[in-house]
């Protein structure tokens, strides 16, 4: 039997059309995801939407629809976009799909039956856009410290789960794991600023918002977004319904995708509630940076005022899904943040998918139909090439490496060095003087058939990230889907005996000419 992997994304609020910084995350996992099948793994990728709240409430209002309607709205638009940037997650599951509120219902009975959950009284600080209640202390410069707005004064009954009885045990679990979380300079952030200076309670009811999952036993309360928020990683899997077999396979979450500002969240409230319910924990949890926009994280709810060109729905049917992955995953570096540029985006479309990976694919391609009418060349082993084999071989390696840590920007730059080292193998060798030299005809063929190798073990590495272009690729080489890993432990490798010949993968483009026309847009 295969062995499991099970990867979550957070689930969107749908309060409006997401952004390319809800789609960076997505993109992170799927590339995951597409990574460790072709690690052979039975992989189970979900995603989905946070659909409760006073934020999504509003938002409906303010758009002159019903609350349904603009959830259906907004999901349809979220599938579509998913759809377009090729992200192929297994279940979208949505918080107001009927069984996850069952299991939700259940969940809260069974955390009340074990006690971890009472009744009090609510007193805080409450900031509406991200509906939660800050202490005094948390506070920066007297705002809300996740969006810097103001917040009011706020009172109500409310049932509150015991949170703060699990700081010894949060300690112990970072202790004995140290990659439970990561990058683990968020380690420090967690301890230092939430569990040493005392958790508090946590309050998991309101009455005030009516666009919930209300409490099965105490019903003018409705569950508050956390519980109901968290367990969709569990409710997904079918936990608490009729059929558990999905959850008995996939639960424990290998890990859970999320953006470094609901870190908190997941790193600290989550466990503590899968404790209380007495499940095991995921296995890591991956806390990426932002995509910032003028120095702002670029978000559903700022509006900045800006010349760059974020909306997928315009970047990707012009210049690609496969662009648009490769600029995320390549130019932010893993777990910190990066700063979005439209000129940036096109500039590195040109230098590395247009240069490198597809001038490196269409030269070889259109040698080779030159010089052996697209036939697979047999290459002499003389061991002028070993450098090259080597080299490409521990590239290789280290996409794996790296990948095993989850840093597709380091993993996706050595697989460009493969590409880049092939393109100065040709350089190098010069096959185009080879060609016409009758005596240098198996030198030929030699360097042809490997340049072949590398840009099918280059190819094979680049179909998590890239996964359109490089099954164009895969497949003219005469590779077929499902790929593996495995085939690249062999430099020598195809198995077909000619090659089909490759439409242009990446034109090149007028820079300076498509930021004019996005402007326009
Ligand atoms: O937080 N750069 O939903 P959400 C990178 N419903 N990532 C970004 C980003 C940016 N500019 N903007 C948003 C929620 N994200 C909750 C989650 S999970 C049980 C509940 C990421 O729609 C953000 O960091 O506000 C988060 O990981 C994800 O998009 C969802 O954000």
């Amino acid at each position: 039997m295969k062995e499991k992997f099970y990867i979550t994304s957070p689930i969107y609020y749908p309060s409006a059309k997401l952004t390319i910084g809800n789609c960076y995350t997505n993109i992170i996992c799927d590339t995951i995801a597409r990574f460790k099948k072709l690690e052979g793994k039975d992989v189970f990728y979900m995603t989905g939407t946070d659909e409760h709240g006073q934020k999504v409430f509003e938002a409906a209002k303010k758009a002159g629809k019903t609350t349904k309607q603009h959830l259906d709205d907004i999901v349809e638009d979220t599938k579509k976009l998913w759809e377009m940037l090729d992200i192929d997650y297994d279940k979208f599951i949505r918080t107001t799909d009927k069984d996850h509120i069952q299991a939700v219902k259940k969940i809260f009975n069974k955390l009340y039956e074990n006690g971890y959950i009472y009744k009090s009284t609510y007193k805080g600080l409450y900031c509406l856009p991200c509906e939660a209640f800050w202490t005094e202390s948390q506070l920066v410069d007297g705002k809300c410290p996740d969006c810097g707005r103001e917040v009011k004064p706020q009172e109500e009954e409310a049932y509150f789960f015991k949170l703060s009885e699990f700081s010894d045990k949060l300690l112990k679990l970072y202790k004995e794991n140290p990659k439970f979380l990561m990058p683990v300079s968020r380690v420090n952030e967690m301890v230092n600023n939430f569990i040493k200076p005392g958790l508090e309670d946590l309050c998991v009811t309101r009455t005030s918002v009516k666009w919930g999952i209300p409490v099965d036993f105490d019903s003018k309360h409705t569950i508050y977004v956390w519980i109901d928020a968290l367990s969709n990683y569990l409710t997904g899997l079918g936990y608490l319904s009729e059929d558990e077999k999905t959850f008995n396979r996939y639960w424990p979450a290998d890990v859970h995708m999320v953006g470094k500002d609901i870190v908190r969240f997941h790193a600290i409230i989550w466990p503590a509630i899968l404790m209380a319910l007495g499940l095991p924990l995921p296995k890591r949890i991956f806390g990426h940076g932002w995509l910032l926009l003028g120095g702002d994280k670029l978000s559903k709810s700022k509006k900045t005022d800006t010349v760059e060109c974020t909306d997928p729905r315009i970047l990707v049917p012009r210049y690609s899904a496969d662009a648009v992955r490769y600029y995320l995953l390549r130019e932010i570096p893993f777990g910190s943040d990066g700063a979005y540029s439209t000129e940036a985006f096109l500039n590195k479309f040109n230098s590395d998918l247009c240069n490198n990976f597809g001038n490196l694919v269409s030269r070889t391609f259109s040698m080779l139909k030159k010089y052996f009418n697209l036939e697979v060349p047999v290459a002499q082993q003389d061991g002028e090439d070993d450098l090259l084999k080597t080299e490409v071989m521990e590239e290789s390696k280290k996409v794996v490496k790296y990948m095993q840590d989850f840093d597709v920007s380091k993993a996706l730059s050595c697989v460009f060095n493969i590409f880049s080292k092939a393109n100065a193998y040709i350089e190098k060798t010069e096959p185009f003087r080879l060609a016409k030299d009758p005596e240098k005809q198996k030198r030929l063929a030699t360097v042809m058939r490997n340049l072949l190798e590398c840009i099918r073990i280059g190819a094979t590495l680049l179909y998590p990230f890239l996964p359109c272009s490089s099954t164009k690729v895969l497949n003219a080489l005469g590779e077929k889907a499902p790929f593996s890993l495995e085939s690249t432990n062999e430099f020598y490798g195809i198995k077909s005996e000619s090659v089909v010949s490759l439409p242009i993968l990446f034109p090149r483009l007028d820079v300076e000419k498509e930021l004019e026309e996005l402007s326009k847009i």
